[in-house]
């Protein structure tokens, strides 16, 4: 039976010959979907329908989305890649291999740091299965995809409503061949403050268990305690790579900037190299490191580590592509890119058009740059659904080398002082980021680090406060919580130590310390505590589920009991998911594989005595109707 049968215009004897051949979609076999899944999808379609959806604060109606090309896939095997070469080679021998290749390898970030840095994190599972296993099986030449870790882990719970454990392990099916890569934040994993180190040990553990190949490890600081840890679970736990980042700011270049200068950098990565770092990341958050700068450095570190080096930047000057380029020539063996309509601005350089660029070179390595732009016109497509999420920046801007905002932090900035109604003070935060980072000593930037800085910006824009004013009146200014962890130790300790008076302003009578933020964290005991989240939720929950709630507790439960009510929200399209469905609109909903139902929206009444709105759908042509609360 399909769902012809149930269609009205076909039961009604008005169609014609041209039906089918319009609606492909009804013919899609029916089958005894669960009331239970479906009646809950239809509760969430009715919520935004009637209420809106809470992340977006103005709909434009007029606009249209275009449907999204998923590329053919040709191949039915996936063809061996960088995973495979890793599980035969064994870790050493990869890494050897990897650094004496001639051809430049790419890293795709399009899966977690681009939409991160372009669209406030929002990418939905629902996007990204339709073209994971396809972009395995075109790009095996990949080094990595970046798909886990960074602002993911906590958005796809607290705003998206999906596991970030489940997605882990749905790419990693749908991508078997290719290293996996996530970005861990050392002490504080995938999270914005300490936890103890069996926590992050077992974080490491569940990560490459449930697929990670590449961990990505920095320190907000550059602090090396903060990531000699998490090196050494990598080293000892698991047959994945420790990719150690040093984290870049400043200009090395710059005769005025040389708190931050070329020997620092050497010494950080030859202090990683000894850590036991496989790899050298040189995480370029905000895309401050230029052309001739890379050149430089890339050479210099070169003659000093023996460990093949990655790096990262973000496009926002727009001038990183000639960044990549130096680097290539000074012998970089992997940059990060991504996807070209997911590329630029705040986020990565453009994948496809660097392959492109290099056609021909000596350290070309072929991609089917066909391929990469049908995935880039599948993205271009998609990234429409989440336009309330872009940022307002339109074209690079060379005043990301005065401010110093990463990347990903940019992204989020406007909506923040939206949240503040300093919105139209803008100009004025980016430019007390920037006096900030002065008075806190010129630090490193970066999650969580560059949240203080944020924060404090926006603290002295709320308060109208100049540098001289936070010092004059800072033993009665109250400092931002964060602000005052930072000083404290809670992030680890910056290079060249606190500014003594500022420190002593903001910790009022408190004693800072300088031992490892979570050397006074007690270790959890997995096993209580995994008995306790059985107790209160249910006792399906694993050790991973305990892992997201340790670090997310209340994000976790809002998560839990969201699920509860209104089921996998995941598994509707985009579209559906943020903006409300008009009258009459037919969606089809994969619930399980091959098993779609198709829902319509058909009547929205008006609000009863008590406020509740009666709305009905038809499932797969069956009537069924939910009541929701009208919050108007
Ligand atoms: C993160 O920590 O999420 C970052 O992307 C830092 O650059
Ligand atoms: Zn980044």
């Amino acid at each position: 039976l399909t769902n012809v049968m149930s269609n009205e215009t076909f039961r009604s004897g008005e169609a014609t010959v041209n039906f089918i051949p319009e609606n492909p979609h009804l013919l899609v076999p029916r089958y005894e979907y669960s009331k239970d899944r479906a009646t809950k999808l239809i509760k969430y379609l009715a919520e935004v329908k009637v209420n809106g959806h809470p992340d977006i604060k103005k709909v434009d109606t007029d606009k249209v989305f275009r449907k999204p090309l998923v590329p053919e896939v040709l191949e039915t095997e996936y063809p061996k890649g960088t995973k495979d070469l890793l599980n035969e080679m064994g870790r050493d021998q990869f890494i050897q291999y990897i650094k004496n290749e001639t051809k430049i390898f790419y890293t795709d970030t399009t899966l977690r740091d681009a939409h991160q840095s372009l669209f406030a994190t929002r990418l939905r599972n629902h996007d990204i299965l339709k073209v994971t296993e396809g972009m395995a099986k075109n790009f095996p030449q990949l080094f990595s995809l970046e798909v886990w870790g960074g602002a993911t882990f906590d958005v796809t719970m607290r705003f998206l409503h999906e596991d970030p454990w489940e997605r882990l392990r749905i790419i990693r099916k749908a991508a078997p061949n290719v290293l996996l890569q996530m970005l861990f934040r050392g002490s504080n994993a995938v999270g914005y403050s300490a936890y103890p180190d069996n926590v992050l040990e077992q974080f490491i553990i569940k990560s490459a268990e449930n697929g990670i190949d590449v961990f990505r490890i920095f320190d907000s600081l550059n602090w090396i305690e903060g990531m000699k840890h998490s090196i050494k679970v990598v080293n000892e736990k698991t047959n994945a790579i420790a990719e150690a980042c040093i984290c870049y700011t400043g200009d090395i270049l710059n005769p005025d900037r040389q708190k931050f200068n070329l020997e620092y950098y050497v010494n950080l990565a030859k202090e990683l190299e000894a850590a036991g770092a496989h790899m050298l990341a040189i995480k370029d958050m905000a895309g401050l490191l230029k052309p001739y700068a890379a050149q430089v450095l890339i050479t210099e570190l070169k003659k000093h580590i023996s460990i093949p080096i990655h790096l990262h930047t973000h496009d926002t000057s727009s001038i990183q592509s000639t960044t990549y380029l130096k680097a290539i020539e000074a012998g970089v063996d992997v940059v990060d890119v991504a996807l070209a309509s997911m590329s630029g601005l705040t986020s990565q350089p453009n994948f496809n058009s660097l392959v492109a660029t290099l056609k021909g070179s000596e350290r070309e390595n072929p991609i089917n740059l066909k391929k990469l732009n049908e995935y880039s016109n599948y993205f271009e497509v998609v990234r429409e659904y989440y336009y309330p999420f872009e940022s307002e920046l339109k074209a690079g801007t060379a005043e990301v080398y005065d401010h110093e905002i990463p990347g990903g932090q940019y992204s989020n900035l406007l909506p923040q002082a939206r949240g503040l109604g300093l919105e139209d003070k803008f100009e004025t935060i980016k430019e007390n980021y920037k006096i900030v980072n002065h008075l806190f000593g010129d630090i490193v930037k970066v999650t969580p680090s560059s949240k203080v800085v944020g924060d404090m910006a926006l603290f002295m824009t709320s308060n109208n406060l100049t540098a001289q004013e936070v010092i004059e009146k800072g033993d009665t200014l109250a400092f931002p919580e964060s602000v005052k962890q930072l000083f404290r130790g809670d992030l680890g300790q910056p290079y060249g130590g606190f500014p003594k008076e500022l420190q002593k302003l903001v910790l009022k009578k408190e004693q800072p310390y300088t031992e490892k933020p979570n050397a006074h964290l007690k270790p959890i005991d997995f096993e209580v505590q995994l008995k306790e989240l059985h107790q209160k939720f249910d006792d399906k929950l694993t050790t991973e589920d305990l892992l997201s709630y340790i670090m997310f507790p209340k994000v976790f439960e809002d998560f839990y009991n969201f699920r509860k009510y209104f089921g996998r929200v995941e598994k509707l399209p985009t579209p559906s998911f943020y903006y409300p469905l008009v009258l009459n609109e037919e969606i089809i909903v994969n619930l399980d594989l091959g098993k779609n139902i198709i829902i319509k929206l058909r009547y929205v009444g008006e609000p009863n005595e008590e406020g509740f709105r009666e709305v009905f759908f038809q499932i797969n042509g069956q009537t069924r109707n939910v009541l929701v609360k009208d919050k108007a």
